[in-house]
C-alpha cells in the first residue's frame, strides 16, 4: 500500500450517513475517491463485494468497512489529525452514547420523515435517487419506479405512522441541540458526536456546505422543509457545518 492509495467510498450522494463519512474523510484530509451507487440497482454489487447491503462502505488501503462509525473509529486510528473522539474515557463514553442515539433513533427516523414527503413527487425522487446514473441507468430506475417505491418503503418502514414518529425523534433531536447555543454535545470542543448529529440533520438545515437538494421543489416539500430551517437546532446545524466542514482537498 502506497502513502497516496485513496480509499474507495461506496457511497448514495444523498444519503445523510455517508455525508458523515465523508465529513470526516475531508477532515482527515484521507485521500480517497467516491463511488457513487444508484439505490435498488446498489444491492447486488455491494453484496457481492462486502457480504452486506449498506453504504456507506470504506474499502482499500488494507480495510473493507461497512458501518459510518466504524469508519470513522478506523480514520481516527490512521488519521489521529485532528481527532474526532476525545482520549479521557468519561468523555469517549459521552461521546459513544451522543453518536448512538443520533445513529440509531434520528438517522432512521428522520429519513422516514423525509421519504414520506418526498415519496409521492415521482419526477424529484427518480432525480434525487438515479443522479449518479448514465442514460440507460437512468431508464431503468425511471421504468422500475413502482418497484423501487416498493424496497423503499419496506426497507426503511415508510407509512404514515413512521413519518410521524421519525419528526417525533428529529424534533427531539433538533431541540437538544438548540439547547447547547454556541456549545457542543461533549465537553467544550467539537467531536465525532457533533459531525454525526450534523451531518443526519442535513437534510432539513439547509447549510450551502451540506450537499444540494435540487433547487426545485413541490410547494408542500418546500413548506415543509422552511418549517424545519426556522427551528433554531437547525441553526446548530448549520454553525457546526460553517465551522467545522472542511471541503474535499
Ligand atoms: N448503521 C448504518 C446505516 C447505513 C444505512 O442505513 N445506509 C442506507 C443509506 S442511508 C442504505 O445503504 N440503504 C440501502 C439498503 O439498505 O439496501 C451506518 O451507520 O452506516
Amino acid at each position: 500500500m502506497s502513502d497516496s492509495e485513496p480509499y474507495v467510498h461506496y457511497e448514495f450522494w444523498h444519503s445523510h450517513y455517508c455525508e458523515k463519512t465523508r465529513w470526516a474523510l475531508d477532515l482527515k484530509g484521507a485521500p480517497y475517491r467516491p463511488k457513487l451507487l444508484v439505490p435498488v440497482q446498489h444491492a447486488l454489487p455491494m453484496i457481492l463485494r462486502t457480504g452486506q447491503r449498506q453504504v456507506p462502505v470504506l474499502a482499500g488501503r488494507g480495510v473493507r468497512i461497512a458501518g459510518s462509525t466504524a469508519i470513522l473509529e478506523h480514520l481516527e486510528a490512521a488519521w489521529p489529525d485532528p481527532p474526532l473522539f476525545p482520549r479521557a474515557p468519561a468523555l469517549r463514553a459521552e461521546v459513544d452514547e451522543a453518536m448512538g442515539w443520533f445513529d440509531r433513533k434520528l438517522g432512521p427516523g428522520i429519513r422516514r420523515a423525509f421519504f414520506y414527503r418526498l415519496m409521492p413527487h415521482t419526477a424529484l425522487l427518480n432525480d434525487i435517487m438515479a443522479r449518479p446514473a448514465g442514460p440507460i441507468g437512468r431508464a431503468i430506475y425511471t421504468a422500475t419506479t413502482p418497484l423501487n417505491k416498493l424496497i423503499m418503503r419496506k426497507a426503511m418502514g415508510i407509512d404514515a405512522a413512521g413519518a410521524e414518529r421519525g419528526e417525533d425523534i428529529t424534533r427531539q433531536a433538533l431541540e437538544r441541540l438548540a439547547a447547547l447555543g454556541d456549545g457542543y454535545l461533549v465537553g467544550d470542543r467539537f467531536t465525532a458526536a457533533d459531525l454525526t448529529a450534523a451531518a443526519l440533520l442535513y437534510p432539513l438545515s439547509g447549510s450551502p456546505d451540506a450537499p444540494h437538494l435540487p433547487p426545485d421543489r413541490p410547494a408542500d416539500l418546500s413548506e415543509w422543509l422552511d418549517g424545519w430551517r426556522a427551528h433554531p437546532g437547525t441553526a446548530w446545524v448549520r454553525r457546526i457545518y460553517a465551522e467545522h466542514r472542511r471541503p474535499p482537498a
